[in-house]
C-alpha cells in the first residue's frame, strides 16, 4: 500500500466504551459520508427542516426533520410520534438504505443483532444551537438502543446520568462517530453544549446528527 503526507484516506473507525451500554465507534461513518449528506439532502427536500416548539412554547434552536414509519414531533400539545410530518400532513419519507443499513451494522457491532429502526431523527445545529439536558422516552421499548451518526462540525456532547441534577461527562464528537446507546445507558439524561463555528469541508459550519429508534 503506498501512503504520503497528502493521503486524504479515512482512519479505520476504533470502539470507546463511555459507560455501561454504551459505545462509541469512532469514525464508523466517515467512509460512508458524503452518502449520507446526499440522503439528508433528499429527505430535506420532501420534508424541510423546522424549529419545532416545545410544550412550553419556545422555539428550539435545533432544525429537525424525520423519516420512517414514525417521526417525533413537538409543539405546544407536547412530545409525540407520528406518522404524517405535521407541516405538509403527508406520510414522512422512508428511511434511506444508506442510513438503515449503516445503523443495522453499528448496532450489531455492539450487541443488538435484531435492531431494526422505524424511526430517524434528523437534527441540524448551526452555529449557536444546542440541545439541553433530557431523556429519550417517547419510545415504546427501552430494551431496543438509539443509535446516533454525527456528521459535519464537531461539537462537546453532555452525558448525564439518571437524574438530572447528576453532572453530566463531556464526550467531543466528530464527524463520522456513530454511538449506540443500550443497556442502563438508555434512559440517561443528555444534551448537546452550543455549537461554535468550526467548519467541516462538507458541511461548512453545520452539523447534522441522526439519531435511529425503535419507536412504535
Ligand atoms: C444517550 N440528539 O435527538 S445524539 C436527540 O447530537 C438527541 O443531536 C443529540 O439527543 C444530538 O434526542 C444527541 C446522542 C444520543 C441520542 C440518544 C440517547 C445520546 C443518548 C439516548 C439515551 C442516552
Ligand atoms: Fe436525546
Amino acid at each position: 500500500m503506498t501512503m504520503d503526507l497528502f493521503d486524504q484516506s479515512p482512519e479505520e473507525p476504533w470502539a470507546e466504551p463511555i459507560c455501561e451500554g454504551a459505545l462509541v465507534l469512532r469514525r464508523f461513518a466517515s467512509t460512508c459520508d458524503a452518502g449520507l449528506l446526499k440522503a439528508i439532502e433528499q429527505v430535506a427536500s420532501q420534508a424541510p427542516f423546522r424549529h419545532m416548539q416545545t410544550p412550553g412554547g419556545h422555539t428550539m434552536s435545533v432544525a429537525m426533520t424525520c423519516c420512517g414509519d414514525w417521526g417525533w414531533v413537538t409543539d405546544t400539545k407536547g412530545y409525540r410520534y407520528q406518522h404524517q410530518d405535521p407541516v405538509s400532513g403527508v406520510p414522512w419519507p422512508a428511511i434511506p438504505e444508506t442510513f438503515r443499513s449503516l445503523a443495522i451494522e453499528a448496532a450489531a457491532k455492539a450487541g443488538y443483532a435484531d435492531f431494526d429502526p422505524d424511526a430517524c431523527l434528523i437534527n441540524r445545529y448551526l452555529p449557536g444551537a444546542k440541545m439541553g439536558l433530557h431523556q429519550d422516552k417517547d419510545e415504546s421499548d427501552f430494551s431496543q438502543p438509539i443509535v446516533s451518526v454525527s456528521l459535519g462540525s464537531p461539537i462537546v456532547f453532555q452525558f448525564g446520568g439518571h437524574r438530572r441534577s447528576e453532572r453530566p461527562q463531556k464526550v467531543p464528537l466528530e464527524h463520522g462517530d456513530v454511538v449506540v446507546w443500550g443497556g442502563s445507558s438508555r434512559l440517561r439524561y443528555h444534551g448537546v453544549l452550543t455549537l461554535k463555528s468550526p467548519e467541516h469541508p462538507l458541511t461548512g459550519a453545520c452539523r447534522y446528527n441522526l439519531t435511529f429508534r425503535r419507536a412504535g
